[in-house]
């Protein structure tokens, strides 16, 4: 372990899942507590043996994990779930350390349970046979076949439940999978494989602590047949370059800039939390979170106004302290990103509500809520992704401008519109995002598909969409 002693406090259950991945050796890389900066332990280093021999592996254990069946391989999964149930305070907290994310709010021990949950849900949802033709003329049936091996890519801001995304339905359908988590949440990853592989069959799930070296051979590797990937925009292109090598399919789920809009009519204080927690859910670091908020004149000021008087009462910190519900940004890069486009928004006249400069007493890479008024579109703080806790309210008289503002992007994974039902689905139908959700932002679930359209990806996960793309149709014709 590091000669750093920690300020926080550990369990004997923190330290035996750090063990169980190696992590508390001498060798690796140091792994720092993203809110305290102190190293937690150490991840291996993997290269392009550990790939290659994965790989092979993973390739070498699918006939027989396709041959369980569904209903045996459901069983297993199911007990995958209990597994994560079992571990889930430690899984948590580990999360909680590397991640940043506090342990309580819609944050550390809810992306735990939402592991278990797609776990359970992989496991449950049918996938019938369709008959396609059944006359004088034939018969033809499609149904759904193994790929073989998955390679999946993950993001650090939602690094369990991501993984699981990726995994879950994959498994279900009879792929092994050679996981290569981001190089910022490697021991979290590691941990939960480590939990899966104590009731999944040997090879079947295959992590590896690479580089993004390592990522680009996973996905151009003549042996993986899909590619199941989070990350930016720029490395979603990497991954279609690389599978013009192998031709792997690929579910590519990357960034977003989410407009909200909110209609005249809509009650500021009724909707303030849900906005609030849109924006800011993970301290901002969320794919499907609301980037920028278009608020109708007549009521621009009360929702200011009410966003801030809920940023006041939401405490920022450790995450290990159960108070806090907001975190620190995970890493320097991100710290930049948000600090660099709020000091540009000021610049350029915008008004700074709430926050605006670090939260340097909290820690280094403690960033507050912050809102920023009377900017426009055009100001880098709206037109690209902030991922991080602060967000530009833009002022809009004409319903059609703020259509066309949220259109205006080359991206679109998620939107919401707020006001009345009916007003807010028709606006809906002309937003351009693979969802809108009406009155509150971002939530998922694991029956609902979610996926990207323009520059957030194809593609689509969870529910009886998300176990077609990660198989392959397959008719019998006779
Ligand atoms: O992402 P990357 P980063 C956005 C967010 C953030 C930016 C960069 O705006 O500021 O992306 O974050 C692996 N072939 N999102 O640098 O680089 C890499 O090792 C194969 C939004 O973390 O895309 C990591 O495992 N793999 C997003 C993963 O890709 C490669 C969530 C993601 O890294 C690779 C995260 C390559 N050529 C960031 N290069 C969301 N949609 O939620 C890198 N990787």
């Amino acid at each position: 372990m590091s000669e750093h002693t920690p300020t926080v406090p550990t369990t004997t259950e923190d330290s035996a899942l750090l063990e169980r991945i190696g992590a508390t050796g001498r060798d690796g890389r140091d792994v720092p507590d993203a809110a305290t900066r102190e190293t937690i332990g150490r991840a291996p280093l993997q290269g392009v043996d550990d790939l290659e021999d994965a790989v092979a592996r993973a390739r070498a254990a699918q006939p027989a994990w396709e041959a369980l069946g569904h209903t045996e391989r459901s069983r297993l999964l199911t007990a995958a779930a209990d597994a994560v149930e079992e571990h889930a305070e430690a899984l948590a907290r580990l999360l909680s350390r590397e991640q940043g994310k506090p342990l309580n709010g819609p944050n550390a021990r809810f992306e735990v349970g939402a592991c278990a949950a797609w776990l359970r849900t992989a496991a449950a949802t049918p996938l019938e046979t369709e008959v396609i033709l059944d006359d004088e003329t034939g018969h033809a049936e499609l149904t759904y076949r193994a790929i073989g091996v998955v390679g999946a890519i993950g993001p650090w801001n939602w690094p369990l439940m991501i993984t699981i995304w990726q995994i879950a339905a994959a498994l279900r359908m009879g792929n092994t999978a050679v996981v290569k988590p981001s190089e910022y949440t490697t021991l979290s990853v590691l941990a939960l494989l480590s939990v899966l592989n104590d009731v999944l069959p040997p090879d079947v799930l295959i992590g590896v602590a690479g580089d993004r070296e390592i990522g680009a051979r996973l996905t151009a590797h003549p042996l993986v047949g899909k590619v199941m990937f989070t990350g930016s925009t720029a490395t979603g292109r990497r991954i279609v370059e690389g599978s013009a090598q192998n031709l792997a399919r690929l579910t590519l789920e990357l960034g977003g800039n989410d407009a909200g809009i909110v209609l005249p009519g809509a009650d500021p204080a009724a909707i303030a939390q849900d906005l609030f927690w849109g924006a800011f859910i993970n301290t901002g670091q969320t794919c499907a979170a609301l980037k920028r908020l278009y608020v109708h004149d007549s009521l621009y000021e009360q929702v200011v106004e009410a966003l801030a008087a809920v940023a006041a009462t939401m405490p920022m910190g450790n995450g290990l302290d159960e108070d806090n519900v907001l975190g620190p940004l995970q890493n320097r890069a991100q710290f930049d990103i948000v600090s660099r486009l709020v000091d540009d928004a000021r610049e350029r006249g915008a008004r700074i509500v709430t926050g605006g400069t670090p939260a340097s007493d909290l820690g280094e890479l403690f960033y507050p809520v912050t809102l920023v008024a009377d900017i426009a579109d055009g100001a880098p703080l709206v037109d690209e992704e902030q991922f991080g806790p602060a967000l530009p309210i833009i002022r809009y008289s004409d319903v059609d401008d703020a259509v066309r503002s949220a259109n205006g992007l080359d991206v679109g994974l998620g939107a919401s519109v707020w006001g009345d039902r009916d007003e807010a689905r028709a606006v809906a139908a002309r937003v351009q995002a693979g969802t809108v959700w009406i009155n509150s932002h971002g939530g998922v679930h694991p029956m609902i598909p979610f996926g990207g359209v323009k520059g957030s990806g194809y593609g689509l996960e969870f529910g009886v969409e998300g176990l077609k793309s990660v198989a392959v149709p397959q008719i019998i014709n006779g």
